[in-house]
């Protein structure tokens, strides 16, 4: 990892910080042990899980009533990289950012390149924008884009997509996000059947544009603004979708973008079952899309999506490979502690379902005892990880507890100096 410009990691240093851990990851590893659990591949586990970061999290976000930006937020693409690595270096694993074009201004790729590689940062999937219309754009996407009944508009967002692989290419993305705002609010607005094949017919254009070693991610979301019937509504649309394009086609399990109690964790199963399951953009949510931070609001929801991910490694299924990203967008938190925030949650819910005892649970499900199948589950689930996901961290040279060490650097007053206010360029309302 290399190093960015910022002073060391000072409260880490205090040496009774550091054995207090030392005496709690040692308590924890003793208890783990005597429950036959090894604490040091758990380690190595949440060592190899990485993070991309949305280069439109890191401004303060905001919903269609307004937005509160807070002093020393970032305005340009530079700026997001700088706290994207920070929030890298704190954390040990977060070393790559995900653009959204337009959003990210990518003029001087030399420059945006140059600029990764002084921070020690690469870049995950390149996400599209048909959702706005951007000033000088010939047409609306008013009525859609993909979906549009009007070939030129379908034409206009296919050109969009386009250039946003150049992008990629450029960058050194392995994959393509599509979310698609496309929709009606109203019965009659639009051909049910019609929409959905013009949107893939498009896809199908692009997809083959695609380099032979991307992925495509499809994402769905029930409704907003589509409120009455939007084209990729659910996993089913989604996983069509991506049946139809081909191998390289996945799909992208958004945390928000369901309908209250949906199962979030048997979407992820039947994906996996079929060998479609792309990746994910981790938040929470309370009623919709709300972009929580990960885990703040449904953890035992995350630990058992992670409990079938995990399951999925240990029997090899074909096709795994998710891309773990983070869309949230933080309209009252500082981004950055958000974020720092969702990865530590990310860490433990992931080590957590490291921990469930795989032999147990089966031979509790063949015999059929279901309240010791869920305790072999809630054992795991309940154990608290905290020490050994900092050790985890601290061994790879980030900190201990990412989100004092970020405030005891005083990065934001620096920031709030260095970036006097402009316009930014965050997520404009609560999409
Ligand atoms: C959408 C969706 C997309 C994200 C936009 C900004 O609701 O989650 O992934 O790119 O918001
Ligand atoms: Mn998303
Ligand atoms: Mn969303």
């Amino acid at each position: 990892m290399a190093a960015t410009d910022i002073a060391p990691i000072a409260p880490e240093l205090d040496p009774a910080v550091e054995r207090d851990h030392q005496r709690d990851f040692a308590e924890l590893a003793d208890r783990l042990e005597r429950g036959g659990r090894d604490a040091e591949s758990v380690i190595a586990a949440v060592q190899r899980f990485e993070l991309a970061l949305p280069s439109w999290a890191l401004a303060t976000g905001g919903t269609r009533f307004g937005r509160f930006p807070g002093a020393g937020e970032p305005h340009t693409l530079r700026h997001k990289m700088e706290d994207a690595a920070l929030v890298h270096r704190l954390t040990a694993s977060a070393p790559r950012i995900a653009l959204h074009i337009p959003w990210d201004d990518v003029q001087d790729i030399g420059e945006v390149l140059s600029d990764a590689r002084r921070l020690g940062i690469g870049f995950d999937a390149v996400n599209s924008n048909t959702f706005q219309d951007q000033p000088e754009q010939p047409l609306s996407y008013k009525l859609g884009s993909f979906s549009n009944p009007s070939a030129a508009v379908r034409r206009q967002a296919i050109e969009h997509h386009l250039r946003v692989i150049e992008i990629g290419k450029q960058v050194g993305s392995r994959a393509l996000s599509v979310w698609l705002a496309d929709g009606s609010n109203y019965p009659g607005q639009m051909s049910l059947r019609g929409s959905f094949e013009r949107v893939r017919e498009c896809l199908q254009e692009v997809y083959a544009a695609t380099p032979d070693d991307w992925r495509l991610f499809t994402e769905h979301k029930p409704y907003e603004p589509a409120t009455y019937a939007t084209v990729v509504q659910d996993w089913g649309s989604s996983l069509l979708l991506a049946q139809s394009l081909g191998d390289r086609a996945q799909c992208l399990v958004d945390l928000g973008h369901h309908l209250p109690n949906t199962n979030i964790e048997l979407v992820v199963a039947r994906l996996l079952g079929v060998g479609k399951l792309g990746g994910f953009h981790f938040n929470d949510s309370k009623y919709g899309d709300d972009d929580l931070t990960a885990g703040s609001i449904k953890p035992y929801m995350l630990f058992l999506i992670f409990h079938e991910l995990v399951l999925a490694e240990r029997e090899r299924l074909p096709g795994f490979d998710p891309a773990y990203m983070i869309d949230q967008s933080h309209n009252l938190k500082d981004p950055i502690e958000s974020l720092l925030q969702t990865v530590d949650q990310l860490q433990q819910a992931f080590a957590k379902a490291c921990l469930v005892d795989h032999d147990e649970l089966a031979s509790h499900q063949a015999s059929g005892d279901v309240i010791m199948a869920e305790r072999t589950l809630k054992r795991a689930y309940e154990t608290d990880v905290r020490p050994l996901v900092a050790e985890a961290r601290r061994r790879r040279g980030g900190a201990l507890d990412p989100v004092l060490a970020f405030r005891a650097l005083g990065y934001r007053a620096q920031k709030a100096i260095e970036r006097p206010v402009a316009a930014s360029t965050a997520r404009p309302t609560h999409l």
